[in-house]
């Protein structure tokens, strides 16, 4: 049986006031919860809120991603990136591993790598990268290579937190197994609480 055909985002409001964005507009934090169908929390989805209020450009952070793998797995399996950012492969293993991928927004292969190496790529497209090893067929792993620096991964609970959100209109969008949720505005304005719910029918993808 598949896990639920529609994903429920509760938005719990923006709530607070972080310190001042780049702009020197006040920015807010979004906070929510993912449920499937059955009104239980999705953990490991990944939210993110892509701004519509303005062209954007934000520079990659200086500092790599890591994707480690550990007891012959990605950790975490799902890593959410902004475009432009270097992840690490760090190899805490006792043996080889030899990861690539043959996905449209990166393809890459690695080659065989030994413990304690941790070689790294930039992933310079937006998409969906799907990360393998060569060695190991159980591996997997997914890189959400994002336009927008807004994003995070629920928790156990299926709750997740959006910091320093500039008001203005974004797209709240949210993948989870391979679905994707259709875009939802939500409109982020200073001084005002957000508070509404939003029901979400996810599409195959
Ligand atoms: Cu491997």
């Amino acid at each position: 049986m598949q896990r639920g055909i529609s994903i429920l985002i509760i938005v719990l409001g923006a709530v607070g006031w972080n310190l001042l964005s780049l702009s020197g507009l006040a920015a807010q934090t979004l906070k929510g919860i993912v449920l499937d169908t059955e009104g239980k929390g999705v953990s490991g989805a990944v939210v993110w809120a892509e701004p519509l209020h303005k062209s954007f450009e934000v520079a990659p952070p200086s500092d790599p991603a890591v994707m480690e793998q550990r007891n012959l797995a990605f950790v975490p399996s799902v890593l959410p990136i902004l475009v432009g950012t270097r992840v690490r492969f760090p190899n805490h293993d006792a043996v080889y591993h030899s990861i690539y991928s043959f996905s449209k927004a990166k393809r890459f292969s690695l080659g065989l790598y030994p413990p304690g190496t941790a070689p790294s790529v930039v992933f310079d497209t937006p998409g969906v990268v799907k990360i393998f090893c060569n060695i190991h067929d159980f591996m997997r792993a997914t890189i959400l290579v994002l336009e927008t620096p807004y994003f995070t991964v629920t928790d156990k609970q299926g709750t997740y937190t959006l910091s320093g959100l500039e008001p203005g209109s974004y797209q709240l969008r949210v993948w989870y197994a391979d679905r994707y949720a259709p875009p939802q505005p939500i409109e982020v304005l200073p001084g005002k609480i957000l508070s509404k719910e939003l029901i979400i029918p996810t599409d195959e993808q």
